[in-house]
């Protein structure tokens, strides 16, 4: 694909030299124009896919839509789906020539009833200026109450996320060039904090590390306003962000995620000198929690997803799939392998889903899975690909799917899950009612560039746009999944202990939070160095029950102090052994 990539970009570049010669040779017929909407031409021209063109609507409408033409909301149901219109206005109605796009979802890990919906709001389809709209549910996504963060600002590529106590927003915004900032809401959506600002820049994409208030981001080269710096954190749950460092191979269009280990991971097409190397990427931080003051540092290597990125209809001008990455966090053999999943366009089809995976923390990839079942000779789109992975590993994918489509303008939302660690999918099923994917464009020639889905152990939530109403609208529908995990009796009697530290890294003291069986079981709780000698014992005796708690002060046994540096705390609880590194820094 390298060969083929690299050609394309150079077509590419000749046509834009040749559009500037036509003055010089009148009368000559002007070459085929490229589509300067096309997110790949405008990436190999250095030019952002999202940046502003058109200039605030006015007058705004806040909160979202109480003005304008309005009908009744979307409430859809579909074989043993409801899906739910979420982007109404202050009344629950449908909001008529807006557009809606690009959303992204975030679950409260405690509380299922509350969600967050981000997504780009277009008051009027005439305009391309978008705001950053929001929907918070707090009663698991059955209405939803919607606005704008900093309305009539330009907004746009959001992206949810938390830490379990507050929740994460960050969007592209505009001050003399694309730069992003993150806005944090401490009361489930309703109201949102001042802006941060936290670097960033064009299809931005954001990871939080749970256990520790670590945010990572990384976002794309193109019109990138620190050159090749496209990765940054804050180690102070949002706060503060440092300044942007670089990712090798400096992949873009992927997501990132963070494993329980802290280890951090970036998937991406790879990219060189402005252009696509062809080779898809995923770059690995195993430092990034534990040296919170310097720059991460990556090793990258490649996979093969079987096929390569692919933009255009029928998604108007826009992405047909970013790169997902996920890591396994469950109490299964399957604990840190790390999936990833993407739309892409193959030697013999213009776009299947395919999965691949790491079973060595990101080293070395298995050959890819096609999740798609439909004949392979069909040449249907699956596009937008999007995979979230539950806690007890089931890995959940969804995608546009233009399968009975004549001419690939319909698509439906279609879902499948592997529980055995995608070596096998199941049975795809029709989630949505089809719907066009031409229609509702506002003055960006697309319905955005992804989906958002989390899972948790009984099924999926799912944010998606769509056009049922011959408008871009976001829509949310709960994926309901009964199936049993592969070996879950074991799983139940063999599942390691939780085992988290906060804060961590620390000065003074962290506390160890830690489960013990629910029987009672002898219960080892030790500190060791790297060397392997033990600095200090926490917990020796007979405990039951989770939620248990031990703190360590930073002494050794002999009482003096622990120098600074990574410690391992390791947890025996009956037959389960649990490890984690622990950090003290001065
Ligand atoms: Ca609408
Ligand atoms: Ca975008
Ligand atoms: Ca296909």
């Amino acid at each position: 694909m390298t060969s083929q990539t690299r050609a394309m970009s150079l077509v590419a570049r000749t046509a834009l030299i040749l559009a500037g010669l036509l003055p010089a040779i009148a009368g000559a017929a002007p070459p085929p124009a490229p589509s300067h909407q096309d997110p790949r031409w405008l990436f190999e021209h250095g030019i952002p896919l999202e940046r502003v063109e058109d200039p605030p609507v006015a007058p705004f409408v806040s909160p979202l839509g109480t003005t304008g033409a309005t009908r009744a909301a979307s409430t859809i149901p579909f074989g043993r789906f409801t899906i739910i219109q979420v982007n109404v206005n202050g009344v629950g109605a449908d909001i008529v020539g807006d557009a809606a796009n690009e959303p992204s979802l975030v679950v409260n890990p405690s509380n299922h009833s509350r969600m967050v919906i981000g997504w780009r709001q277009f008051d009027t389809i005439a305009s391309n200026f978008r705001q950053a709209g929001f929907g918070y549910t707090t009663n698991a996504g059955a209405t939803w109450t919607t606005g704008k963060i900093q309305p009539g600002v330009f907004r746009s590529d959001p992206v949810l996320d938390t830490d379990g106590s507050g929740i994460f927003y960050n969007s592209l915004g505009n001050s003399g060039g694309l730069h992003e900032d993150i806005f944090r809401s401490n009361d489930g959506g309703a109201t949102w904090g001042p802006a941060v600002p936290a670097f960033g820049g064009d299809k931005q994409w954001m990871a939080v590390d749970r256990g520790i208030g670590h945010l990572y981001q990384a976002w794309s080269i193109a019109g990138n306003a620190y050159g090749t710096l496209t990765f940054d954190k804050s180690v102070d749950d949002g706060n503060n962000f440092q300044s942007p460092t670089e990712i090798p191979d400096q992949p873009i269009w992927g997501t990132l995620d963070v494993g329980l280990d802290h280890t951090l991971y970036v998937a991406g097409w790879g990219t060189a000198a402005g252009s696509f190397t062809g080779e898809f990427r995923v770059a690995r931080s195993t430092n990034v929690a534990f040296q919170p003051s310097d720059p991460a540092s990556f090793t990258s290597t490649t996979g093969d997803l079987g096929g390569f990125l692919r933009t255009g209809p029928p998604n108007g001008g826009g992405l047909l799939g970013q790169a997902g990455i996920a890591v396994d966090r469950s109490s299964t053999p399957r604990f840190g392998w790390v999936y990833v999943l993407s739309s892409v366009q193959t030697p013999t089809d213009p776009l299947d889903v395919n999965f691949i995976r790491s079973m060595d923390n990101g080293q070395t990839w298995t050959a890819p899975v096609r999740v798609n079942d439909d004949p392979a000779g069909d040449h249907a789109f699956q596009w937008f690909g999007t995979m979230s992975v539950s806690p007890s590993g089931r890995i959940d994918a969804v995608w546009n799917d233009t399968r009975g489509s004549a001419d690939s303008t319909v698509s439906a939302v279609y879902y499948s899950y592997s529980t055995n660690g995608g070596a096998n999918w199941s049975p795809n099923e029709q989630v949505t009612p089809t719907w066009n994917s031409t229609v509702g464009y506002p003055n960006q020639s697309k319905i955005g560039d992804y989906y958002d889905m989390t899972s948790d152990d009984a099924g999926a939530d799912l944010a998606f746009a769509a056009t049922f109403n011959g408008g871009e609208d976001i829509y949310y529908v709960r994926i309901p999944n009964a199936a049993v995990p592969t070996g879950v009796g074991d799983h139940v009697a063999l599942r390691p202990r939780r085992l988290e530290s906060f804060p961590n890294p620390f000065r003074e003291a962290t506390t160890i939070r830690f489960d013990a069986p629910r029987e009672s079981a002898r219960v080892r709780l030790e500190v060791f160095d790297l060397s392997g000698r033990r600095v200090a014992t926490l917990v020796d005796g007979f405990r039951m029950g989770s939620g248990l708690t031990a703190t360590w002060d930073g002494r050794q046994q002999d009482g003096s102090e622990a120098p600074p540096s990574v410690y391992l705390c390791r947890l025996q609880a009956g037959a389960v052994t649990e490890t984690r590194r622990l950090l003290r820094v001065r």
